[in-house]
């Protein structure tokens, strides 16, 4: 007969005793905030904030121009849009080095793409399944993938891009090459089992590792305080010993310049770091999203007070620059755009060959 086990544990301290808790010397929240908040914005040169300012712009005027495609039925299958989030992956991908650091992310992938500097027209293709796309046209909008451009992926299994950027980091490491591992993942896919797995290990093996949690406030249908006990993301990596930071994601300098003290630590050996990027997708989670589980309003608030393009359009502004200069910058920008989605609507489809190139058989 199965006897109950005499407990010796104390009773579990009150809520207001584990408060206190975090004012003993023993608990550390591990963070780089404190620096992060003292630093503030990266001191951008007008080139620079121009450059910024353009590859924001490019991301957003392409994934328009994805959304009509699709409305036409020219891009078959999922298409996340990055409408909103894009000074995430511009303020981020800035401070990389180029052909050393490596980059992977989720589904919601074409921005991260075009801020690496990939060809737009190659993204394109592969979106609408033409020969000249980056995965010659098999892998479509959630699985695109360049190893010239250490860009990983392009994943549609939520959380797997997390221990696979483990594994990246792990690469870096092993090869004493000096790069590290970017790793995006949503505010959804940061309540997964499979990420504080990879935390542990990358913790305890010192990997050189960015965590960056892109908190858009919604997991499909899902606000952010239905599906998460804890909403303040930069606080996850505390249990395991890695530094969070909670960042602006909607301002592209603020990110930039916590990306400065992020890559730092990383690069110093100093192990992984996790980075809550707080931002807002302003189109639903995929192309087929209705986005009825909030309202108009509160998409068109963020537009007219928190849009990450017209932020940095004012900051701009009142460097000199003239509506007439930035409008130049648009037009050029949706040419770029134009050119893209015409040479893949006049790109043939892979051949029916090409049903057996990249498969992999074999026997290990
Ligand atoms: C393992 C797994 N579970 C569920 C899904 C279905 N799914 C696709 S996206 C998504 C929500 C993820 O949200 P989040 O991580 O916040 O990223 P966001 O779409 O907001 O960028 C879910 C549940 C999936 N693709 N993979």
């Amino acid at each position: 007969m199965a006897r109950a086990a005499k407990s010796t544990k104390k009773p579990a301290p009150s809520r207001a005793a584990q408060d206190s808790n975090a004012q003993d010397l023993d608990f550390v929240l591990h963070s780089l905030q404190e620096e992060h908040e003292k630093t503030g914005r990266y001191g951008a040169s007008v080139e620079e904030m121009l450059h910024f300012y353009e590859q924001m712009l490019l991301i957003r005027r392409f994934e328009e121009k994805a959304g009509q495609l699709y409305g036409l039925g020219l891009i078959g299958g999922f298409c996340h849009l990055y409408i909103g989030q894009e000074a995430v992956a511009v303020g981020l991908q800035s401070a990389l080095t180029d052909g050393l650091d490596s980059v992977i992310t989720g589904y919601r992938d074409h921005g991260h793409m075009l801020a690496y500097g990939i060809d737009p027209k190659a993204i394109m293709a592969e979106l609408t399944g033409r020969q000249a796309g980056i995965s010659h046209g098999k892998g479509g909008s959630m699985h695109m993938f360049s190893s010239e451009h250490k860009f990983y992926g392009g994943h549609g299994i939520v959380g797997a891009q997390v221990s696979l950027g483990g594994g990246l980091a792990m690469a870096h490491k092993y090869r004493e090459d000096g790069g590290f591992c970017l790793a995006y993942f949503g505010d959804g896919a940061a309540n997964q089992g499979q990420v504080y797995e990879t935390f542990n290990m990358a913790s305890l093996w010192n990997l050189p590792i960015v965590f960056v949690i892109e908190n858009n406030g919604y997991a499909m249908g899902t606000a952010v305080k239905r599906g998460s006990a804890e909403t303040e993301f930069h606080r996850r990596g505390t249990a395991f010993r890695i530094p969070g930071m909670d960042v602006n994601g909607m301002d592209v300098l603020e990110v930039r310049g916590a990306a400065e003290i992020a890559f730092k630590h990383v690069r110093d050996g100093k192990g992984p770091v996790l980075m809550e990027l707080n931002t807002y997708r302003y189109r639903g989670h995929s192309m087929s999203d209705p986005a009825k589980y909030r309202t108009r309003e509160e998409v068109q608030d963020v537009r007219e007070h928190k849009d990450p393009i017209e932020g940095l359009k004012k900051l701009l502004l009142e460097q000199g620059q003239t509506e007439e200069d930035l409008k130049a910058i648009d037009k050029r920008i949706r040419a770029v755009v134009t050119e893209a989605a015409d040479f893949s609507e006049s790109s043939p489809e892979p051949a029916p060959a090409e049903l057996y190139t990249d498969v992999l058989v074999g026997e290990y």
